[in-house]
C-alpha cells in the first residue's frame, strides 16, 4: 500500500508529542511523592499508567479517522487520546485534577472523556468494547458511515466483555474495529500464563470476522491493517479484530518495581524503541531529513509544554462544586 507522505510524517509528529507528554507526566508525577511514595501527594495524585512504547498502535489508526468516529480506550489512554486529537490542554488539566480539565478534574487520568472528537476511556478492564459496540449500533441505526474503534490490552482479551462484544458485533454486522494492544503483560502476568493461544487475532475467526496480526510495533503495519478494517466497517462489511505486538517500555504503573521483567528483556525492548526506529526509517527512506525530524519534535514539545503549563496554573474545582458534573 502506498502511504501518503503527509500521513507518514504526521504519524511521527504525533508519536513525538505522545512520548514527550508521557515523559513530562512521569517526571511531574513524582514531585512531592517521594521518598515514601505517597500516592495521594504531589501535583498528580492517584495511579498513573503510561504508554511509552505503544505510540505506533495509536498513530497508525489516526489518519483513517473522520469527524464523528468514536474511540474507546483503557486505563492507559494518553497515546490514543492524543492521536485522536483530544484537546491537549484540557486533557493535561484533567490529569492534574483541575477544574479546566475534560471532566472538571473529577475523572483523572483513567477517565478522560471528550465529545468532539468522541473519546472515552475507563479504569475498568474490558469496559470500552461493549461501549464501542453501542456507538457502532447507533451509527448503523442513524445510517451514518462512522466507525467505532475500541483499544484494549491483551489481558482484557480474556474478559467476558471481549467475547460478548465480538459476538454481538459480528451478529449485528456493526461498524466497529477492535484493536488489541499486546504488550505481553497484564500488570505482572505474562500472556503465556493467561492465554491458551499465541495470537488473539486467531480468535476472530470463531466470531466470523477477519483477524489480523501486526507482528512488530510499526506505525506503517498498523496503518495498513487499520485502513483495511476501517474501510470494511464504513462500507457496511462489519467488524474486524487487529492485534498489534507492542511494547510497554516502563512499568505497569508509576511506582511499579517491574521486577517481573528481566534486565535482558528490558534491554531488548529498549533496542526496539519505536521513537528511535521509526524516524531512522523515515530519514533513511528520504521522507524526512534529520533537521525536519528535529523541527517536528521541537514543535511537539512546545505544544506539550504549553498544555502542562495550562494544567499547572489552572484552579482546582471548588469544594462547593463537588457534586456538580457527577452522577449523584
Ligand atoms: C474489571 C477489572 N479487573 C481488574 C482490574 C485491575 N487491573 C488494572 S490494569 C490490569 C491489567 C490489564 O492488562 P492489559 O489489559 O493487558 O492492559 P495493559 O495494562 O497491559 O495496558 C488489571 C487486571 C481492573 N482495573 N478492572
Amino acid at each position: 500500500m502506498e502511504i501518503p507522505r503527509d500521513d507518514l510524517v504526521a504519524m511521527y509528529a504525533t508519536m513525538a508529542k505522545i512520548r514527550y507528554f508521557e515523559e513530562r507526566i512521569k517526571e511531574i508525577y513524582y514531585e512531592d511523592k517521594l521518598p515514601a511514595f505517597d500516592i495521594a501527594a504531589g501535583p498528580i495524585p492517584g495511579e498513573m499508567h503510561l504508554a511509552a512504547g505503544q505510540e505506533p498502535v495509536a498513530v497508525g489508526v489516526m489518519p483513517h479517522l473522520r469527524p464523528g468516529d468514536a474511540i474507546t480506550a483503557t486505563h492507559r489512554p494518553h497515546h490514543v487520546a492524543i492521536a485522536q486529537g483530544v484537546d491537549l490542554k484540557q486533557m493535561a488539566a484533567e490529569i492534574f485534577g483541575k477544574d479546566t480539565g475534560l471532566g472538571h478534574g473529577k475523572g483523572g487520568h483513567m477517565h478522560l472523556f471528550s465529545v468532539e472528537p468522541s473519546f472515552g476511556c475507563s479504569g475498568i478492564i474490558g469496559e470500552g468494547m461493549p461501549v464501542a459496540c453501542g456507538a457502532a449500533l447507533a451509527f448503523k441505526k442513524q445510517g451514518k458511515d462512522n466507525v467505532a474503534i475500541s483499544f484494549f490490552g491483551e489481558g482484557a482479551a480474556n474478559q467476558g466483555a471481549f467475547h460478548e462484544s465480538l459476538n454481538l458485533a459480528a451478529l449485528w454486522n456493526l461498524p466497529v474495529v477492535f484493536i488489541c494492544e499486546d504488550n505481553e503483560f497484564a500488570i505482572s502476568v505474562p500472556k503465556s500464563a493467561s492465554t491458551a493461544i499465541a495470537d488473539n487475532s486467531d480468535r476472530a475467526s470463531a466470531y466470523g470476522m477477519p483477524g489480523v496480526l501486526v507482528p512488530d510495533n510499526d506505525p506503517v503495519g498498523v496503518y495498513e491493517a487499520a485502513g483495511e478494517a476501517i474501510r470494511r466497517a464504513r462500507d457496511g462489511r462489519g467488524p474486524s479484530l487487529i492485534e498489534v505486538r507492542t511494547l510497554r517500555l516502563w512499568g505497569h504503573f508509576e511506582g511499579d518495581a517491574d521486577a517481573y521483567r528481566s534486565d535482558e528483556y528490558k534491554q531488548a525492548m529498549g533496542d526496539k524503541d519505536p521513537m528511535v526506529r521509526y524516524p531512522e526509517r523515515l530519514i533513511s527512506e528520504g521522507i524526512l531529513t534529520p533537521a525536519d525530524a528535529d523541527a517536528l519534535k521541537k514543535a511537539a514539545h512546545e505544544e506539550v509544554d504549553e498544555a502542562i503549563e495550562f494544567a499547572r496554573s489552572s484552579p482546582y474545582p471548588a469544594p462547593e462544586d463537588a457534586l456538580k458534573h457527577v452522577f449523584a
